[in-house]
């Protein structure tokens, strides 16, 4: 196995902490380790140690291999009813004339624009524009679905979804249905921020809380489908309130099993109302990504998504317990270019993501959203120069 950091079992019987000491050796052990367990990690782990740890997990889980897929977004609009402090994305309502939004035809014209290219899901987020309903929302599903039946469509946070639900009033229960049929295969992570009153309160306070959001994933969960769970740190929140978000989001996943991938989001600070609020360190993020692989130990996959870390950084998360960079995005999201991310235009080829992931010593394997396995890249020469071509 492949390890840029030390060997774990030796660290662990050297710690001179007693408390970390105990913690890891639960997790060599293979126990779950609890709350105040996980606070201890954040508040006294170092960052070789965490990474130990973390790396180790991982590799336990899933050797090298290290998964992207071939995807592109679509951003409806950045129109938006809310006002979280950190977006630097959403024109407000009263604002409208900066922003977009696209009509049901235009964003077929993109899906129709992939036609030919082997990407395998489109992932639909934007702002919640009041005009923009459940039936606008399922129109467009079923006219993806018409035309591309085999794209895998990951859509709306829970932010969006109940908006329209309460609009239309339906149940959040039948809204789901009714977009699953339509053709909603899962549900993208976001809109989670931090969980805890005392946190989203002083971020987003009018949008869906914890429950809300908690709610429509297990929803989702109980008709079959998965989703994926965000955790947007480095801002005011402290290490507790992480711990308080992972494990409700372990709750819930014990009881449905139907979250794929953990994603760490990290708080960028250009052009919104925490501008003031600086930006976590390298050695934070990684500590964060360790932490997360640590407690979240029923979630298969942990991401790094590299339009927001930048790709050395998310290179660096691969020792540090992430297994997934996420896909070649094709410069089709604005999120993170307006809030300050060093990729202001986020597409990687092919060729590229297996490049950064060989580069590091690990396996790039491209996946499919629920993770089945399309190609492992690991003997194939993507410097050659006819199939690059191709990538
Ligand atoms: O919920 C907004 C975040 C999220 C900022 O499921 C910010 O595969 C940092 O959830 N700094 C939306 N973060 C994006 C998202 C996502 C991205 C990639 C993959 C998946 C997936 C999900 O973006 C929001 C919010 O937490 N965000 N503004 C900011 N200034
Ligand atoms: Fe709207 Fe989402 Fe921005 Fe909040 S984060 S203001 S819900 S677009």
């Amino acid at each position: 196995m492949i390890s840029a950091v030390s060997d774990p079992f030796s660290l662990v019987a050297n710690t001179q902490d007693a408390q970390l000491k105990q913690i890891g050796e639960k997790i060599l052990n293979k126990e779950r380790i609890l709350f105040d367990e996980g606070v201890t990690l954040f508040e006294k782990g170092s960052l070789a140690y965490l990474g130990a740890l973390a790396n180790w997990v991982r590799e336990q889980k899933h050797g090298n291999k290290t998964y992207f897929n071939r995807n592109f977004h679509i951003e409806p609009t950045n129109v938006c009813v809310f006002s979280c402090k950190f977006c630097s994305y959403s024109r407000l309502y009263a604002h409208r004339e900066e922003g977009w939004e696209l009509s049901i035809q235009q964003m077929l014209d993109i899906v129709k624009s992939y036609d030919g290219q082997p990407v395998t899901e489109v992932h639909i987020v934007g702002g919640v524009h009041p005009k923009m309903d459940l039936d606008f929302f399922i129109e467009l599903l079923r006219s993806i679905k018409a035309h591309r039946p085999d794209l895998h469509i990951k859509a709306f946070t829970p932010v969006e979804l109940d908006y329209m639900f309460r609009k239309a009033k339906v149940s959040i229960e039948e809204g789901m249905r009714l977009a699953h049929e339509a053709g909603l295969d899962s549900l993208p992570g976001g809109g989670a921020e931090i969980f805890h009153p005392e946190i989203r309160k002083q971020i987003c306070e009018d949008k869906v809380d914890a429950d809300g959001w908690l709610h429509i994933h297990k929803a989702a969960h109980q008709l079959g489908m998965h989703s994926n769970a965000t955790l947007l740190y480095g801002h005011i929140e402290k290490f507790w309130h992480r711990i308080d978000h992972m494990e409700r989001l372990r709750s819930l996943q014990d009881e449905t099993g139907g979250f794929n991938t953990f994603i760490p989001l990290k708080f960028r600070n250009k052009d919104n109302d925490m501008s003031h609020i600086a930006e976590s360190s390298v050695i934070e993020d990684m500590r964060m990504y360790a932490v997360s692989r640590l407690y979240m130990d029923n979630f298969p996959h942990i991401k790094a998504y590299w339009p927001m870390l930048g790709r050395q950084n998310a290179q660096l998360t691969l020792s540090f317990g992430v297994n997934d960079i996420d896909g070649t995005i094709d410069d089709s999201t604005k999120i993170y270019a307006m809030a300050g991310s060093e990729e202001q235009t986020p597409a990687m080829s092919t060729a590229d993501l297996v490049r950064l992931i060989k580069q590091v010593k690990r396996q790039p394997i491209e996946r499919g959203t629920l993770y089945n396995e399309i190609r492992d890249y690991t003997h194939v020469n993507v410097d050659e120069p006819e199939l690059n071509a191709t990538l």
